[in-house]
Parts: C-alpha cells; structure tokens; sequence
C-alpha cells in the first residue's frame, strides 16, 4: 500500500487517509477524520478559565493534568497530526421512555451495554497497528480518560460539530458517538474542519431540556449541576437542590442528546452491536408518531 505509492509527498498522505479511514470502518468505527495536533489549541485555552471557575466540580483529575489537556503537543511534542475517530452507539428504543416510570431506575444508553473505553480502545489499537505496519511511525490511542480534548479535536478534523450541549453532533450520527483520538507523528494533510454549533441554527431543544439547567449561556458546561457529572462522578451526596430535577435518573444522563433533531438521522443499524443494552435493560422500540 504506502510503501508501493509512487508520487508527491500530499498524494501519498492522501492514499494512506484513504487506506486507514477504510480500514477504521472494518474495525467499526462509523466516523473517521485527520487534522493537526495542534488544531483545537484555542479551546484547548479556555478549558483553564472552564476550571479556575470552578466548573469541574470534585473532578480534580481535570486540574492535575491541565497543562497537557491544553494541546495534545504540550503531552507529546512530537505529535503531527491527530486521527478523530467517532463509534456510533444510537440506540434501538427511546431514552426517554422510563421518564414517567418513577418506580424505575434509569440508566443513560452510554451505560447499558459493553464498557466503551474497552470496545473503543480495542479498535483503536487495531487500527494503530495498521497504520504503523503501513508507514512505520510512533503513535499513541486516547478514548476519554487522558489529558486530550476529543470533542475540539474532532470538530477540527470535521466529523462533526460541538452543539449547543457541548457533545459533538454528527450530520449522519447525530450525537451518539464515543470519541477516540489517534496522535501521530506522521504528517497527514487536514480535512476541513467544522465549526461551533454550525449546525444548530436557532434550535435550544438542548438547552431547554436540561432538567438543571446545566448548559450555560455561552454554551459552556456547569459540570457541577449535570446529573451524569452528579450520579458518576461527584463526590459526597447530592446536594437536595437537584433532587427532585434528577427524577429517576440513576446513573448518567441524556436528557440533551436524546431531544436533538440530528439523531432522528442517526440509524440505529450503524451501531457497534457491543454497546446494545444488556437483555435485563432491553426496552419497546421508538415511538413511531
Ligand atoms: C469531563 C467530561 C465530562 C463532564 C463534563 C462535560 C463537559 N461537557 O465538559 C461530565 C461528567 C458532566 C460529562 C458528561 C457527559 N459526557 Co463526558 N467527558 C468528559 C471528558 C473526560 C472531558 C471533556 C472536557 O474536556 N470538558 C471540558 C470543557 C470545558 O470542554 P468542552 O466541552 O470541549 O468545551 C469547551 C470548548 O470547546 C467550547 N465549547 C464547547 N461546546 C461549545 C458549543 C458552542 C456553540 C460554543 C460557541 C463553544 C463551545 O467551550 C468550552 C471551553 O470553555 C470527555 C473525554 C475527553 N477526554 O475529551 C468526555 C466526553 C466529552 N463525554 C462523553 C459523553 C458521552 C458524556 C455524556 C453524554 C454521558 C452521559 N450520557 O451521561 C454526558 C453529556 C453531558 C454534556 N452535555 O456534556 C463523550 C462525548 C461524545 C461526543 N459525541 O461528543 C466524551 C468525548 C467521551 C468519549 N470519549 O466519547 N463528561
Ligand atoms: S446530561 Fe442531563 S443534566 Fe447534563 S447537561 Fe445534558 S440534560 Fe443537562
Ligand atoms: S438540540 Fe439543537 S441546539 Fe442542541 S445540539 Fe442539537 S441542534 Fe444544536
């Protein structure tokens, strides 16, 4: 494959993209896009202010490792060009079904079925695997839980845009997309990025629905009144000013993703069969009115 092209430096970067997006969708992977490591650099900025604000609440592993969440290349300095990687997980029946259920518990579509960061982390590696054997080169796999902003980066590599929930949207997923990031050293030309909400038009379906109001006005996240930040990862008791807010949602939350217009475009066939609820969760299929 790249060893054999012949050509300019652009055109072999170009058959490689071409030979590792296909190789992303064997491995399951729904959306795959290439920018520059350092691309996402001025969200990368504003993530301090999101912190000294105190926006993260207990979740202090943001504040240790801030300086590298700033720019992949302030972690690898020798990083080049980032791979955004989306795994669709859209569900087969509404999210919101179990709304009025108050007896029962709910538990957001991210966590019914198989652990993403395995499933993701998996590809990831198989398809460094690949690109390595095709152009040997040194590389490292991200899926959440290291210093690398993944929503930024992959609006930068134009996969999709960050909404008015924060949560990246694709035109064809909608916003049921696990994120996964591939740093490289090789030097892979750009594909045109996306912008901000470009998308969203007028729409607030987002912001209106969130039950506490945890969308500011600059679209900025207050993690400390999400209900997925306060069921997973808050510290100490619920503070009982959101008690009532929270209902029966038990761990996550999907409230803003699940009312926006983009994922009526999001086909449930096109999830990794990995994230489908386990049996005990299975639930009615979408309304169809
Ligand atoms: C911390 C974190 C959380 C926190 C904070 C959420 C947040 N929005 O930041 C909490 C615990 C609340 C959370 C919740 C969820 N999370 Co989370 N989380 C992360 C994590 C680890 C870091 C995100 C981060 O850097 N936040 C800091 C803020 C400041 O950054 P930011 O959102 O990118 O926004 C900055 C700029 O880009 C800009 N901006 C952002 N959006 C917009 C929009 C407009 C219009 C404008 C003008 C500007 C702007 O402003 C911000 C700077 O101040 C990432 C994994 C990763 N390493 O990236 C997963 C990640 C973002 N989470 C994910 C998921 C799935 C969720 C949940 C849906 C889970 C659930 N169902 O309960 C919810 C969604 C809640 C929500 N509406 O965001 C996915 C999102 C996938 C996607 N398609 O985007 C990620 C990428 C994990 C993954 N690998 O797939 N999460
Ligand atoms: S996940 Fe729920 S609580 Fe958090 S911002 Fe979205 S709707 Fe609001
Ligand atoms: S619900 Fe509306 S505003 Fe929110 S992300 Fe979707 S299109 Fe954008």
């Amino acid at each position: 494959m790249e060893r054999g092209v012949k050509g300019s430096a652009v055109d072999k970067s170009q058959t490689l993209k071409e030979a590792i997006r296909a190789e992303a969708e064997r491995l399951g992977f729904a959306a795959c896009g290439f920018t520059r490591a350092d691309a996402a650099d001025s969200a990368g900025l504003d993530i301090r202010k999101w912190i000294e604000a105190g926006n993260h609440g207990t979740m202090g592993w943001m504040e240790t490792r801030a300086d590298h969440r700033v720019s992949p290349k302030a972690m690898w300095p020798d990083a080049r060009s980032a791979i955004a990687l989306g795994m669709s997980y859209a569900p087969t029946s509404d999210p919101m079904a179990l709304g009025n259920e108050t007896e029962r518990g709910r538990i957001s579509v991210y966590a019914q079925g198989g652990d993403y960061h395995k499933t993701v982390k998996k590809a990831l590696k198989a398809l460094a695997r690949f690109i390595v054997d095709a152009a040997p080169s040194e590389l490292k796999v991200f899926v959440d839980t290291a210093p690398v902003m993944e929503k930024p980066l992959a609006q930068a590599a134009g996969i999709g845009w960050q909404g008015k929930h924060t949560n990246l949207v694709s035109r064809e997923h909608g916003s049921w997309l696990f994120l996964g990031v591939i740093l490289t050293e090789l030097e892979l030309a750009p594909d045109s990025p996306a912008t901000d909400g470009i998308h969203c038009g007028t729409c607030t379906r987002c912001l209106d629905s969130c039950p506490t109001g945890a969308i500011g006005p600059e679209h900025r996240i207050d993690a400390r009144k999400c209900i997925s930040y306060l069921t997973i990862e808050h510290d100490g008791q619920i503070p009982e000013e959101f008690r009532e807010a929270m209902g029966n949602r038990i761990y996550g939350c999907d409230d803003c993703l699940a009312v926006c217009p983009w994922n009526s475009f999001a086909d449930a066939a096109a999830a990794n069969r990995a994230f489908l609820p386990e049996r005990s969760l299975r639930r009615r299929a979408w309304p169809t009115c």
